[in-house]
Protein backbone atom coordinates (compact mmCIF):
# COMPACT_ATOMS: atom_id res chain seq x y z
CA UNK A 1 0.00 0.00 0.00
CA UNK A 2 1.53 3.37 -0.90
CA UNK A 3 0.45 6.48 0.71
CA UNK A 4 2.50 9.10 -0.93
CA UNK A 5 1.28 12.75 1.07
CA UNK A 6 -1.23 11.34 3.82
CA UNK A 7 -3.03 14.83 4.73
CA UNK A 8 -4.13 15.31 8.37
CA UNK A 9 -7.29 17.65 8.46
CA UNK A 10 -6.73 20.42 11.22
CA UNK A 11 -8.94 23.38 12.11
CA UNK A 12 -6.45 25.49 14.13
CA UNK A 13 -4.59 27.18 10.85
CA UNK A 14 -7.60 29.04 10.23
CA UNK A 15 -9.37 26.59 7.61
CA UNK A 16 -12.05 23.78 8.11
CA UNK A 17 -11.41 20.58 7.92
CA UNK A 18 -13.44 20.68 4.70
CA UNK A 19 -11.92 23.87 3.18
CA UNK A 20 -8.53 22.40 3.54
CA UNK A 21 -9.77 18.71 2.56
CA UNK A 22 -10.71 20.13 -0.66
CA UNK A 23 -7.75 21.84 -1.36
CA UNK A 24 -5.61 19.03 -1.03
CA UNK A 25 -8.09 16.98 -2.82
CA UNK A 26 -7.79 19.18 -5.54
CA UNK A 27 -4.01 19.14 -5.62
CA UNK A 28 -4.11 15.51 -6.26
CA UNK A 29 -3.81 13.90 -2.41
CA UNK A 30 -5.22 10.60 -1.98
CA UNK A 31 -5.38 10.15 1.52
CA UNK A 32 -6.73 12.41 4.02
CA UNK A 33 -7.57 12.05 7.92
CA UNK A 34 -10.31 13.41 9.44
CA UNK A 35 -8.21 14.20 12.90
CA UNK A 36 -10.26 16.64 15.60
CA UNK A 37 -9.98 16.97 19.30
CA UNK A 38 -12.41 19.26 20.38
CA UNK A 39 -15.72 19.19 18.25
CA UNK A 40 -18.82 17.70 19.92
CA UNK A 41 -19.15 13.70 18.76
CA UNK A 42 -22.31 15.13 16.85
CA UNK A 43 -20.66 17.42 15.27
CA UNK A 44 -17.70 15.33 14.37
CA UNK A 45 -20.59 12.95 12.70
CA UNK A 46 -21.48 16.16 10.89
CA UNK A 47 -17.95 16.94 9.28
CA UNK A 48 -16.70 13.32 8.61
CA UNK A 49 -19.76 12.47 6.44
CA UNK A 50 -19.03 15.88 4.40
CA UNK A 51 -15.58 14.53 4.22
CA UNK A 52 -16.79 11.43 2.94
CA UNK A 53 -18.67 12.96 0.37
CA UNK A 54 -15.52 14.96 -0.76
CA UNK A 55 -13.71 11.95 -0.77
CA UNK A 56 -15.55 10.00 -3.09
CA UNK A 57 -15.88 12.75 -5.11
CA UNK A 58 -12.46 12.81 -5.27
CA UNK A 59 -11.78 9.03 -5.49
CA UNK A 60 -9.53 9.76 -2.85
CA UNK A 61 -9.02 7.19 0.84
CA UNK A 62 -10.94 8.71 3.88
CA UNK A 63 -8.99 7.35 7.60
CA UNK A 64 -10.75 8.86 10.77
CA UNK A 65 -8.94 9.74 13.64
CA UNK A 66 -9.32 7.86 16.93
CA UNK A 67 -13.08 7.21 16.75
CA UNK A 68 -13.96 3.27 15.21
CA UNK A 69 -17.48 4.22 15.54
CA UNK A 70 -17.28 7.44 13.32
CA UNK A 71 -15.05 5.58 10.85
CA UNK A 72 -18.18 3.26 10.97
CA UNK A 73 -21.11 5.82 10.78
CA UNK A 74 -19.65 7.29 7.85
CA UNK A 75 -18.42 4.50 5.94
CA UNK A 76 -15.09 5.56 5.80
CA UNK A 77 -12.16 3.40 4.23
CA UNK A 78 -9.90 3.45 7.61
CA UNK A 79 -9.60 4.32 11.35
CA UNK A 80 -5.99 5.59 12.90
CA UNK A 81 -5.21 4.69 16.39
CA UNK A 82 -2.99 5.62 18.86
CA UNK A 83 -1.38 3.44 22.34
CA UNK A 84 -4.33 4.94 24.07
CA UNK A 85 -7.50 4.34 22.11
CA UNK A 86 -9.15 0.95 21.57
CA UNK A 87 -6.55 -1.55 20.68
CA UNK A 88 -5.64 -2.68 17.89
CA UNK A 89 -6.04 -6.54 17.78
CA UNK A 90 -9.73 -5.22 18.92
CA UNK A 91 -10.18 -2.55 15.97
CA UNK A 92 -9.32 -4.95 13.74
CA UNK A 93 -11.89 -7.45 14.57
CA UNK A 94 -14.77 -4.64 14.92
CA UNK A 95 -13.71 -3.00 11.40
CA UNK A 96 -13.26 -4.06 8.39
CA UNK A 97 -11.00 -1.93 6.97
CA UNK A 98 -7.74 0.22 6.54
CA UNK A 99 -6.57 0.44 10.25
CA UNK A 100 -3.53 2.56 11.13
CA UNK A 101 -1.58 2.19 14.54
CA UNK A 102 0.78 4.94 15.79
CA UNK A 103 3.97 3.71 17.02
CA UNK A 104 6.67 5.45 18.49
CA UNK A 105 9.82 2.64 19.25
CA UNK A 106 10.93 0.35 17.73
CA UNK A 107 9.15 -2.61 20.45
CA UNK A 108 5.96 -0.89 19.86
CA UNK A 109 6.05 -0.83 16.16
CA UNK A 110 6.82 -5.19 16.33
CA UNK A 111 4.06 -5.14 18.73
CA UNK A 112 1.37 -3.50 16.63
CA UNK A 113 2.00 -4.39 13.39
CA UNK A 114 0.06 -7.45 12.70
CA UNK A 115 -2.90 -5.74 13.16
CA UNK A 116 -2.11 -2.93 11.53
CA UNK A 117 -2.44 -2.04 7.66
CA UNK A 118 0.07 0.66 8.06
CA UNK A 119 1.71 2.29 10.70
CA UNK A 120 1.62 6.19 11.36
CA UNK A 121 6.15 6.28 13.04
CA UNK A 122 6.94 9.93 14.71
CA UNK A 123 7.22 12.75 15.54
CA UNK A 124 10.58 12.12 13.71
CA UNK A 125 11.08 16.06 13.84
CA UNK A 126 9.81 18.82 16.39
CA UNK A 127 6.46 19.97 16.12
CA UNK A 128 4.25 22.21 17.42
CA UNK A 129 0.92 21.02 15.94
CA UNK A 130 0.56 18.10 18.48
CA UNK A 131 0.88 19.84 22.80
CA UNK A 132 1.25 16.41 23.83
CA UNK A 133 3.78 14.77 20.47
CA UNK A 134 6.23 12.68 22.36
CA UNK A 135 10.26 13.62 21.91
CA UNK A 136 11.50 13.58 18.18
CA UNK A 137 12.92 10.02 17.14
CA UNK A 138 14.87 11.66 14.11
CA UNK A 139 15.74 10.24 10.79
CA UNK A 140 17.73 7.84 12.21
CA UNK A 141 14.51 6.30 14.72
CA UNK A 142 12.50 6.48 12.10
CA UNK A 143 14.98 4.03 9.71
CA UNK A 144 15.19 1.67 12.76
CA UNK A 145 11.51 0.97 12.87
CA UNK A 146 10.79 0.94 8.53
CA UNK A 147 13.86 -1.86 9.09
CA UNK A 148 11.99 -3.89 11.88
CA UNK A 149 9.11 -4.25 10.42
CA UNK A 150 6.82 -5.30 7.32
CA UNK A 151 4.16 -3.26 7.29
CA UNK A 152 3.98 0.08 5.23
CA UNK A 153 5.50 2.77 7.55
CA UNK A 154 3.81 6.89 7.04
CA UNK A 155 6.24 8.93 8.69
CA UNK A 156 5.16 12.28 10.06
CA UNK A 157 5.70 15.07 12.53
CA UNK A 158 7.55 18.44 11.82
CA UNK A 159 7.66 17.09 7.99
CA UNK A 160 8.04 20.07 5.41
CA UNK A 161 9.49 20.73 2.16
CA UNK A 162 12.71 21.10 3.33
CA UNK A 163 13.56 17.94 5.02
CA UNK A 164 10.87 15.57 3.42
CA UNK A 165 13.56 13.88 1.18
CA UNK A 166 15.58 12.87 4.23
CA UNK A 167 12.46 10.74 5.30
CA UNK A 168 11.89 9.44 1.95
CA UNK A 169 15.26 8.02 1.63
CA UNK A 170 14.49 5.84 4.72
CA UNK A 171 12.08 3.91 2.64
CA UNK A 172 8.51 4.77 3.99
CA UNK A 173 5.67 4.72 1.88
CA UNK A 174 4.04 7.77 2.95
CA UNK A 175 4.85 11.14 4.38
CA UNK A 176 1.78 12.45 6.59
CA UNK A 177 1.55 16.19 7.34
CA UNK A 178 -0.51 18.77 9.00
CA UNK A 179 1.10 22.22 9.32
CA UNK A 180 3.17 22.09 6.17
CA UNK A 181 0.05 22.41 4.30
CA UNK A 182 -2.26 23.84 6.71
CA UNK A 183 -0.22 26.82 7.77
CA UNK A 184 1.11 27.33 4.05
CA UNK A 185 0.44 30.86 2.32
CA UNK A 186 -1.35 28.49 -0.32
CA UNK A 187 -1.97 25.16 0.86
CA UNK A 188 -2.99 23.52 -2.62
CA UNK A 189 0.17 24.65 -3.95
CA UNK A 190 2.13 23.37 -1.18
CA UNK A 191 0.34 20.14 -1.25
CA UNK A 192 1.01 20.08 -5.17
CA UNK A 193 4.70 20.58 -4.34
CA UNK A 194 5.22 17.85 -1.84
CA UNK A 195 3.29 15.42 -3.78
CA UNK A 196 5.52 15.95 -7.10
CA UNK A 197 8.30 15.72 -4.89
CA UNK A 198 6.85 12.07 -2.84
CA UNK A 199 5.87 10.93 -6.41
CA UNK A 200 8.80 11.19 -7.71
CA UNK A 201 10.75 9.54 -4.99
CA UNK A 202 8.42 6.82 -4.66
CA UNK A 203 7.98 5.89 -8.44
N1 LIG B 1 1.28 12.76 15.63
C1 LIG B 1 2.59 12.79 15.80
S1 LIG B 1 3.24 14.27 15.31
C2 LIG B 1 1.73 14.87 14.84
C3 LIG B 1 0.78 13.90 15.08
C4 LIG B 1 -0.66 14.03 14.82
C5 LIG B 1 1.52 16.24 14.29
C6 LIG B 1 1.95 16.36 12.87
O1 LIG B 1 1.75 17.67 12.42
P1 LIG B 1 2.86 18.50 11.61
O2 LIG B 1 2.31 19.88 11.53
O3 LIG B 1 2.94 17.87 10.25
O4 LIG B 1 4.12 18.41 12.38
MG1 LIG C 1 -5.03 9.25 18.41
Amino acid sequence: MRFDVYFITDSNFGWTHEELAEMVLRAGIKVVQFREKKMSTKQMFETAKRLRKLTEDYGATLIINDRVDLALAVDADGVHIGQDDLPAEVVREIFDGIVGVSAHTVEEAKRVEKYADYLGVGPVFATKTKKDAKEPIGVEGLRKIVEAVKVPVVAIGGINRKNIEKVLEVGVSGVAVISAIANAENPEKEARMLLEIVKRYLR
